[in-house]
C-alpha cells in the first residue's frame, strides 16, 4: 500500500463471533459528538457509583436516554429516574442515536434503537473488572460502544471469567460493536496508564448504547 491509498478508511475486524471493531468509526462525528457530550454532562456531572458490596467504582458515570445504568448498595439496574436527583436522564442526543444506529448497521445489526447510554470516565489507574453484561431485556440487541480520548486496553474474555482473555487497545474514534454468539462473553479494561489527548486531556471517555428496556 503505498501513500494514497485510502489509509483513513474505518477498518472493521471481526473479534469473535458477533463482537465487531470498528477502527475510527466515531471520528468523522466528533465534534458534534463532543459538544452533546459536554451539554450532557453539565446537567449530570460524572459521578463514581457504589457497587452493591459497598466500594467505590474507580471509573465515574453519567447517563442519558430513557434508562441509566446505576448501581449502589441496592444493586445494579436500568432506572428511568437518576437516584440521586429523582429527576430523569438528559434525552440522548441525535448524534449520539445516528452513531450507534450506523454502527450497528455496519456490523450487520439493521434497527438498532438505543434507550439507554451509560458514559464511563476513566483516570489514570481507573479500570473495570471482568463482568458480563446481562441487566438488558433481550440478548438479541447488540451493545454499541465508543471509545473516546485516551487509548485503554479492553479485554475480551470467553464465557466464565477464569477463562482466557485477549488485550485488544482501543484508541480515540474506535467503536465496538457487541452482540451475537459474544453478547455474554466477559470483559474489561485494564487500569488506564498515563496519556494525553488534545480534547479529552488525561481521561478516556468510553459511551455504551443499549437496548435495555
Ligand atoms: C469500557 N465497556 O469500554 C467498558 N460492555 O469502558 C464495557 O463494559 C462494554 O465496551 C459491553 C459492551 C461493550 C463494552
Ligand atoms: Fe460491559
Amino acid at each position: 500500500m503505498d501513500l494514497f491509498d485510502k489509509t483513513d478508511e474505518p477498518q472493521s475486524l471481526t473479534l469473535a463471533e458477533g463482537a465487531m471493531l470498528l477502527r475510527g468509526f466515531a471520528l468523522r462525528e466528533q465534534t458534534a459528538i463532543l459538544e452533546d457530550l459536554h451539554a450532557v454532562i453539565a446537567l449530570v456531572p460524572f459521578r463514581h457509583m457504589v457497587t452493591p458490596g459497598g466500594f467505590t467504582m474507580s471509573v465515574a458515570m453519567s447517563n442519558c436516554g430513557e434508562l441509566g445504568w446505576v448501581t449502589d448498595k441496592k444493586g445494579y439496574r436500568y432506572d428511568a429516574q437518576d437516584p440521586v436527583t429523582g429527576k430523569p436522564w438528559p434525552d440522548m442526543p441525535a448524534s449520539f442515536i445516528t452513531l450507534a444506529h450506523k454502527a450497528a448497521m455496519q456490523a450487520g445489526y439493521a434497527d438498532f434503537k438505543p434507550d439507554a447510554c451509560l458514559i464511563n470516565r476513566y483516570q489514570v489507574g481507573a479500570r473495570m473488572s471482568l463482568h458480563q453484561d446481562k441487566n438488558e431485556r433481550d440478548f438479541t440487541q447488540p451493545i454499541v460502544s465508543v471509545s473516546l480520548g485516551v487509548v485503554a486496553v479492553f479485554q475480551l474474555g470467553s464465557f466464565e471469567r477464569a477463562g482466557k482473555a485477549v488485550k485488544l487497545p482501543l484508541y480515540h474514534g474506535d467503536v465496538l460493536v457487541w452482540g451475537g454468539d459474544s453478547r455474554l462473553r466477559y470483559h474489561g479494561v485494564l487500569p488506564l496508564k498515563m496519556g494525553y489527548h488534545p480534547a479529552f486531556g488525561e481521561y478516556r471517555v468510553n459511551l455504551t448504547f443499549r437496548k435495555a428496556g
